[in-house]
């Protein structure tokens, strides 16, 4: 499981506790930002403390895309075959952890879903959940996905998936990353299931949510819903040429 993470000093041991114990056989990569607060220590003592727990010490804030997609090449190089992620802040639950590991058997990525029917979300104020509700009909819409729960970031890919992806040349680094990576791996013609979980607002620190992070999503899914419909109305006016064609033959 890797778990990014910038200033969760308040939350890293908790975490990682409830995670080794939900599901002991699961090792942990922290991927660190250097935050100020002190999280990389707190997560070298835990390393220091338990062989399954490990840690990447990254130089500065680069967004969450950035660190999973460090956090993902040191784990493929490692040989692990199911690789995850995970918040570090409380909101994703370690003991819904074998949801998620139940559904693997028939998917190549398993998403921990919200809104799909025994989904739900604790705490979140009215307009949080408009937004990311309203979020993931953009998504649905412009992408065409059937993905319910396409921002969220409690999920398990199958080795192949993460192999299969082009990761090279993913440049998202904000959250839009992980409706990037659920978009990526339909396109590659892999299977993705929902499974519903709990999602617990943060008790302690501050989100790194921001108006940059949002806007960069804004842009990136208008411009692949665009490019999308233009592969789309291609394909149209390819069969139609096609059929002309194949008439034209016949008489
Ligand atoms: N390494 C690293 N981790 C990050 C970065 N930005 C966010 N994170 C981590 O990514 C996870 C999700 O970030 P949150 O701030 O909880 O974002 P969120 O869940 O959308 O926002 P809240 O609902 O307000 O908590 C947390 O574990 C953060 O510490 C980053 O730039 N670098
Ligand atoms: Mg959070």
């Amino acid at each position: 499981m890797v778990i990014p993470t910038f200033n969760e000093a308040m939350n890293l041991e908790l975490i990682v506790d409830r995670l080794r114990t939900a599901v002991p056989e699961a090792d942990v990569l922290v991927v660190d930002d250097n935050s100020p607060d002190g999280t990389g220590d707190i997560a070298d003592r835990l390393a220091a403390a338990d062989p399954q727990v490990h840690v990447l010490h990254r130089t500065a804030k680069g967004g969450l895309g950035a660190a999973y997609l460090h956090g993902f090449a040191v784990a493929l190089e490692q040989g692990y075959d199911v690789i995850g992620e995970m918040d570090a802040d409380g909101s994703h639950q370690p003991e819904q952890l074998h949801r998620l590991l139940d559904a693997l058997h028939d998917a190549d990525l398993v998403i921990g879903s919200r809104y799909v029917p025994g989904g739900s979300v604790v705490n979140w104020p009215r307009r949080r959940e408009l937004l990311s509700r309203g979020g993931n009909l953009y998504v649905r819409l412009l992408l065409g996905m059937g993905v319910k729960d396409a921002t969220a970031g409690f999920r398990l890919f199958r080795r192949h998936t993460l192999e299969k992806i082009d990761l090279a040349s993913v440049t998202s680094t904000g959250y839009v990353f992980q409706t990037d990576m659920a978009y990526r791996t339909i396109v590659a013609g892999l299977k993705v299931v929902e499974v519903p979980i709990e999602f617990i607002e943060r008790v302690r620190g501050d989100s790194k949510m921001s108006g940059q992070v949002a806007s960069e999503s804004l842009k990136k899914i208008t411009r692949w819903g665009l490019q999308e419909r233009r592969k789309q109305a291609g394909r149209a006016v390819a069969r139609r040429r096609s059929r002309k064609v194949a008439r034209g033959s016949a008489s």
